[in-house]
């Protein structure tokens, strides 16, 4: 898809939204080249900056800017050391009114963006306290909820946003909701699910090497940015503050009543975890010191979630190597598996975050979880009469679409199944069971005309995004991980183990 192409809802994951040829209105941006002269400059640059600029085409002279000899000097240095991704940051003054100006380089080009400072930017003492006792905070917290909440509330009271959320990506990239601070009479979006589509992969990825983006005002008409000359390229605008976004998103959030957005990355181990996501119901320009501040506080969240998330891996594996070894006690020359296994059931389900378990022998059969016992016999039946398997552990998350098709079970909303078969010859399986996602979340959503439909239709809204997730994951439970299917191995080992022991056993007492 090229830069003026139409996007549609079809296309919107090849829109090349880092090269828009456009800019949001409430600043200028001015590109140079390697020889210094102007290639790119925005529209409205002359009339928001009370300065002299050259013309396009020609080169930066002292005379520009020439009350702001610092200014010419950040230019000129950012030409000789052009470090992609890495801006540098100035406090200007020009006619009077104080200016942040950002220059970072991309390839050989130089790109200086200027935003006025607001009016009624809070008081550097201030905010740089509450930035301060932000960090403090989040250092503290032990428990990734709380970690969440206490920095989506940091970052709303360093910018005054109605909402700030956290939201976290799933396996497949769709994401859900999961810490909301927001003004009272907004309806809570917090538990709320959205399709990956909401965010293509393009711009996840150009997320991850510009961690914040602000759209300071939702209804303002973007700016275009002229060209030297027709023949040169567009402007890589991936780094740049003031890029324009994509219109696809600029109508969803007008029908969703938003005024501003604001997001800021939650990058671990260079993917992206998470995000924060602030939303406004009118404009809000957010100074870029504040802004700054909002990154560094996500990027201290993201390390901590990081370490939380290490913790809760390595307890979770001393928690299996303990039912590990519970398992092999219990089983070790017991006549009856299933009745010697039966105490464990609640702690092996709750370690494979399984809502229901079977455990079948020969004619036995121990139900743990809210299963009909004819559902669970019926679904045993069904998994002793397959084809022999080319693996004793089976999985899925949709057992009527890739299993059993007529289980009883399936029918029942009972979709994710990871089965041992410990023992072929007497039809031993452990099962655990795993309901469909959708039954497991309830849209708690105001009707749909609490919301707005623009052009491209219902879609671009929360019900809209809400009902493609749905489609999406529909008859399907959440995955099973890579730690419980290492997990279901290691008990498979365990429980076959116990069975040829049981097996050499009464052979040794016929005998
Ligand atoms: C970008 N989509 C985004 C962004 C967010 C979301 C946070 C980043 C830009 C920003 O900060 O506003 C999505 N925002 C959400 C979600 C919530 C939220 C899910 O607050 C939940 C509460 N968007 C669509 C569809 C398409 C689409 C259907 O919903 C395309 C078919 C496209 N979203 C889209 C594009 C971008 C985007 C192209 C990139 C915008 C840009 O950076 O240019």
């Amino acid at each position: 898809m090229a830069p003026g192409d139409e996007v549609t809802l079809d296309n919107c994951d090849q829109e090349p939204i880092h090269i828009p040829g456009l800019v949001q209105p409430h600043g200028a941006l001015l590109a140079f080249d390697a020889s210094g002269c102007l290639r790119y400059v925005s529209a409205q640059a002359a009339t928001l900056l009370p300065t002299a600029l050259p013309v396009l085409g020609e080169p930066l002279a002292p005379q520009h800017f020439d009350a702001l000899p610092e200014v010419h000097a950040a230019l000129a240095d950012g030409q000789r050391e052009p470090i992609a991704g890495q801006p540098a940051h100035l406090e200007v003054q020009l006619g009077g009114r104080p200016y942040d100006l950002i220059v970072h380089a991309i390839g050989t080009t130089v790109v200086a963006e200027f935003e006025p400072r607001p009016q009624d930017a809070q008081a550097h003492a201030d905010f740089a306290i509450a930035a301060h006792r932000a960090m403090g905070k989040l250092k503290r917290q032990t428990d990734l909820d709380a970690l969440l909440r206490v920095a989506t509330s940091a970052v709303r009271e360093l910018t005054g946003f109605d909402r700030v959320m956290a939201y976290r990506f799933r396996h497949d990239d769709s994401g859900e909701v999961v810490a909301e601070v927001k003004a009272e009479d907004l309806e809570p979006f917090e538990g709320r699910r959205y399709p990956a589509s909401d965010i293509p992969a393009q711009a996840r990825r150009l997320y991850v090497i510009n961690t914040l983006r602000l759209i300071a005002d939702v209804s303002a008409t973007p700016q275009p940015v002229l060209e030297a000359a027709r023949t040169s390229s567009p402007l890589d605008m991936s780094h740049c503050v003031l890029r324009s976004v994509s219109p696809v998103h600029i109508e969803y959030l007008r029908n969703m009543g938003v005024g501003a957005s604001m997001s800021i990355s939650i990058v671990i181990d260079g993917a992206l975890w998470g995000m924060l996501a602030c939303h406004h119901r009118s404009a809000l320009q957010v100074p870029y010191t504040v802004r700054m501040a909002c990154d560094v506080v996500a990027q201290v969240l993201a390390a901590n979630v990081q370490s939380l998330l290490a913790r809760d891996r390595a307890r979770e594996a001393e928690a299996a190597v303990e039912l590990r070894a519970s398992v092999i006690n219990a089983a070790v020359h017991a006549d009856d598996l299933v009745t010697a296994l039966a105490p464990l059931a609640p702690a092996l389900a709750s370690a494979f975050d399984a809502p229901a378990l079977l455990l079948a022998q020969e004619g036995r059969l121990l139900v743990h979880g809210a299963i009909s016992r004819d559902d669970a016999a019926d679904l045993i039946q069904g998994l002793r009469e397959l084809p022999e398997p080319h693996d004793d552990v089976l999985s899925t998350q949709a057992i009527g679409r890739h299993l059993l098709a007529n289980a009883s079970a399936a029918t029942a909303g009972w979709c994710g199944l990871l089965g041992l078969r410990f023992d072929s010859m007497l039809g031993g399986w452990l099962v655990l069971l795993r309901r469909e996602q959708i039954e497991t979340i309830h849209w708690g959503g105001r009707p749909e005309k609490e919301y707005t439909s623009g052009p491209r239709g219902p879609r671009l809204t929360p019900r809209g995004s809400f009902e493609v997730w749905k489609e999406e994951v529909r008859g399907t439970s959440a995955p099973w991980n890579d730690a419980q299917l290492a997990l279901a191995r290691q008990l498979l080992d365990e429980l076959a183990r116990a069975t040829t022991a049981r097996m050499a056993d009464l052979s040794r007492a016929r005998t």
